[in-house]
């Protein structure tokens, strides 16, 4: 018996038609950023034999060399996304304000943010890369389209998402009930629903965090990581493994298949920032997926989805995966938070 495989476009028909779960405009847009990952994802399988390697001699706002593929990524999101009348306005990592849809297409309600192409600094070396993305409806009640209507916290999301160029292109995806995900099949060109219903395992023996940076972390990230390091003669009485990708896409993308603790803390290298990940379009729809397979995001005090956001490129401190070792982490800080007030 051959097994029914849905495309990504069935899954959808049927989340409009028999769930009523999103709505027509939602599901072109869905479809449309699949595609433009598709297009992505073929210009970053060519690599140097698309002559798309390398540095585009450019800096994005928050001051980051821009590699070729930051703006091609880019590019293809916006070509793809700005006529088909679904969405009113983008905003993207590469850019430094929002892109409002041209006049000569119609406007849609929707907002699109994404991070074209995560983990750039892993395309060079052939390790994997991915897209991130988060949609919002616009506000109801003025005409027009401002940075500030961006301005929603991650609980308002109505879909995210983000697509992995790995040795499978996998799109993963949540529109509110639960996380499914597509792998594309690349000799008929359709992402295919491989696996429904991902669950992140609350506990977890694999933590993922940059350790150079181990001299800058606050206490309660040190005590966390300090713990799991001993061991089985330590306090948690158990071995941990570690892995960092370097790209949030694949450390994610494993957590959502086999559990483990992702974190980009704040620390003491510059300490007038939140952290280094963005909240818009890398933390919100990233915490949002954790959320849905059953795990946990927060800042180490407050849940991600929650912060109110002031800044279209604003950074957030970011852990999540694993339930139990996520409020682990997030309660040791709360921890010492106290014992700091009472002091
Ligand atoms: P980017 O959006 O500029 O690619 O930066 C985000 C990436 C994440 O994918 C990853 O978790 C992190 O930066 C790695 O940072 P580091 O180089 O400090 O290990
Ligand atoms: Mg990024």
């Amino acid at each position: 018996m051959t097994v029914r495989r849905d495309s990504l476009t069935r899954y959808l028909v049927e989340k409009q038609r028999v769930d009523g779960r999103i709505p027509p405009q939602l599901r072109l847009l869905l479809e449309v950023v699949a595609r433009a990952c598709k297009r992505i994802s073929f210009a970053v399988n060519k690599g140097e034999l698309g002559e798309v390697m390398g540095s585009a001699g450019s800096e994005n706002i928050q001051g980051e060399v821009q590699k070729k593929l930051d703006i091609i990524a880019n590019e293809t999101l916006i070509e793809a996304n700005e006529w088909g009348g679904h969405l009113a306005a983008m905003a993207s990592e590469e850019m430094e304000g929002i892109y409002v849809v041209p006049n000569r297409y119609p406007q849609g309600e929707y907002l699109l943010m994404f991070d074209p192409l995560d983990g750039s600094s892993n395309i060079d070396v052939n390790v994997s890369i991915g897209t991130i993305f988060s949609v919002l409806k616009k506000p109801e009640g003025h005409p027009g389209i401002h940075d500030s209507d961006f301005l929603q916290p991650g609980t308002q999301q109505v879909a995210a998402g983000y697509c992995i160029y790995g040795p499978q292109t996998t799109l993963v995806l949540t529109v509110g009930d639960g996380v499914s995900m597509f792998t594309l099949d690349r000799e008929q060109g359709s992402f295919i629903l491989t696996q429904d219903n991902v669950k992140v395992p609350e506990d977890t023996k694999e933590f993922a965090i940059n350790m150079s940076n181990m001299r800058h972390w606050d206490a309660p990230v040190k005590r966390y990581i300090d713990e799991c390091l001993q061991g089985t003669e330590g306090p948690r009485g158990k071995d941990f493994n570690m892995r960092w990708i370097a790209s949030m896409v694949s450390d994610v993308h494993r957590i959502l298949t086999r559990g483990g603790i992702f974190m980009y803390p704040w620390d003491k290298r510059e300490p007038h920032k939140p952290g280094k990940l963005r909240l818009m379009y890398e933390a919100n729809p990233m915490g949002w997926l954790i959320e849905q397979a059953g795990g946990m995001a927060t800042n180490g005090r407050q849940r991600i989805l929650e912060i109110e956001p002031t800044q279209l490129h604003e950074r957030v401190s970011v852990i999540l995966g694993s339930k139990n070792e996520v409020q682990r982490v997030t309660d040791y800080h709360l921890e010492a938070d106290r014992a700091c007030a009472q002091a």
